[in-house]
């Protein structure tokens, strides 16, 4: 038929959010400069053994000194909005107690260096640098009181000008993976009865910091947060496989995304736990259920899920030897995960406004003499799991942007340098930034509001 080619791209809305995202302590560098404090990052990063190749948040993409060169970056892919972290310690430099000036002003030439470009800032107030000051670490209750004064305080200086602020990254990661599994810093691997205390003290963080934020941010500041849900896709798309996907989704995620969304420990949880169950005072569960002006999901891959046998029962079923995966061993590729996501959350909780703030993946990423790198595979995961957010826009779910991560190679926590997400490649010698195959894949799409 005539006109084929052109009605079949897929159309993006012309306001959509396309964007890229990184974090403070992966790109900044700069660990000791202008009275930052230090982080558990800094100590575990140093730790021999705990970074595959040793590397360190240092120096990173030198970004606290090079944020002009990277807002270029940003602006010549022609993106609409930049989700950057702020480090913790840079304001409060050991957590609480007297803010620093200097970390401030850092912040505030960033924001007002991305609003010249006519980039829209989304603020991340705690991606896993959390200040050794704070005794304990999340452990320790008074955290997510500190939590909730620098969220407040931070707010209040940048609504001005930032209005969509998230609380925390990926509450998974900075309490299980760091206190359980032992992978992530502070490297611990508590019993459960501490694990779920320590979850318990990252969404009382959430919730509490989503209160200051609301007290002391201008009018008009949306608040929400990251989270990395894990995510699950139907087996076969029949009405009791999405159910028993639903059901997954609502039952994993219960101590972290579910109990945000429904202001409670669901009973599945509860008596899942039986006494090792997190210890809750008054008031914490009115907090953590705070109403949010908008979710935000990083999404990188998914577990498929069939109905089990037993009446509203579901099975996971596991990756298998063959399943398809990027560079990092946990980085299954299920395009579909993205569509799952926003579909199963919305149908779940209804969210009044979604973003993915995080989606990418690492890839072979070889030189070629031309000095370009051709990551066809970063391309081909990127087609296809923005065909399938494609998806979800065009059935009307409320997703109003998509964050690439990452703009840059950086600090891959516990892979150190080994595993890179970027779309620029940098040269952590010389610093140099040069636009990947998947860079100019991207502004393509974002230029012409279409995926072909
Ligand atoms: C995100 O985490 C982070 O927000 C970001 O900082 C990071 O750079 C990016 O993704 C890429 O990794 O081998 O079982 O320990 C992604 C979610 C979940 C990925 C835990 C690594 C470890 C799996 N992460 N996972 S395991």
């Amino acid at each position: 038929a005539a006109g084929r080619g052109a009605a079949e791209a897929l159309s993006f809305p012309a306001d959509f959010q396309w964007g890229c995202a990184t974090a403070a302590y992966q790109i900044e560098g700069a660990v000791k400069e202008d009275g930052r404090g230090e982080t558990v990052w800094d100590v575990y990063a140093h730790t021999p053994g705990k970074t595959t190749d040793g590397g360190t948040g240092d120096v990173a993409c030198d970004s606290y000194h090079r944020y002009q060169e990277d807002i270029a970056l940003l602006k010549a892919l022609d993106v609409k909005a930049y989700r950057f972290s702020v480090a913790w310690s840079r304001i409060f430099p050991s957590g609480k107690g007297k803010p620093n000036q200097k970390g401030l002003d850092y912040y505030n030439r960033l924001i007002d260096g991305l609003l010249a470009a006519g980039i829209t800032p989304h603020m991340t107030l705690f991606h896993w640098d959390l200040p050794t000051g704070l005794r304990g670490g999340w452990q320790s209750r008074d955290t997510a009181y500190a939590f909730a004064d620098y969220a407040g305080f931070i707010a209040g200086k940048t609504s001005d000008r930032v209005k969509h602020i998230m609380t925390v990254n990926e509450l998974r990661c900075f309490t299980d993976l760091a206190y359980w599994n032992g992978n992530k810093a502070p490297g611990l691997r508590l019993p459960m009865d501490e694990v779920n205390q320590v979850r318990h003290h990252g969404v009382l963080a959430h919730g509490l910091g989503v209160q200051a934020i609301r007290a002391q941010a201008k009018a008009g500041t949306q608040v929400g947060l990251a989270d990395n849900a894990t995510i699950f896709v139907p087996a076969i798309e029949t009405a009791e496989h999405i159910e028993a996907t639903k059901k997954a989704m609502r039952e994993e995620n219960a101590m972290f995304l579910t109990a945000i969304m429904e202001g409670r420990y669901i009973d599945s949880y509860l008596s899942a736990q039986g006494k090792d169950a997190p210890k809750v005072q008054a008031g914490d569960m009115e907090a953590i259920g705070s109403p949010l002006d908008f979710l935000s999901l990083n999404v990188y891959t998914s577990n498929t899920v069939r109905a089990a046998a037993t009446p509203g029962g579901y099975e996971i079923l596991p990756h298998l030897a063959n399943s398809p995966r990027m560079a990092s061993p946990w980085l299954y590729m299920t395009p579909e995960a993205l569509y799952w996501s926003i579909r199963s959350v919305s149908e779940l909780w209804q969210p009044k406004k979604l973003y993915i703030s995080e989606n990418g993946c690492s890839a072979d990423d070889p030189v070629a003499p031309d000095g370009k790198v051709y990551d066809a595979d970063r391309v081909t995961y990127l087609r296809n799991y923005i065909t399938h957010l494609h998806r979800a826009v065009r059935e009307g779910y409320p997703i109003d942007g998509y964050f690439l991560w990452s703009l840059m190679d950086n600090f891959e926590w516990e892979d150190g340098y080994t595993k890179l997400f970027g779309i620029h490649h940098v040269d952590f010698k010389t610093q140099k930034r040069t636009p990947k195959l998947s860079a100019d894949w991207y502004r393509e799409l974002i230029r012409t509001g279409r995926l072909v």
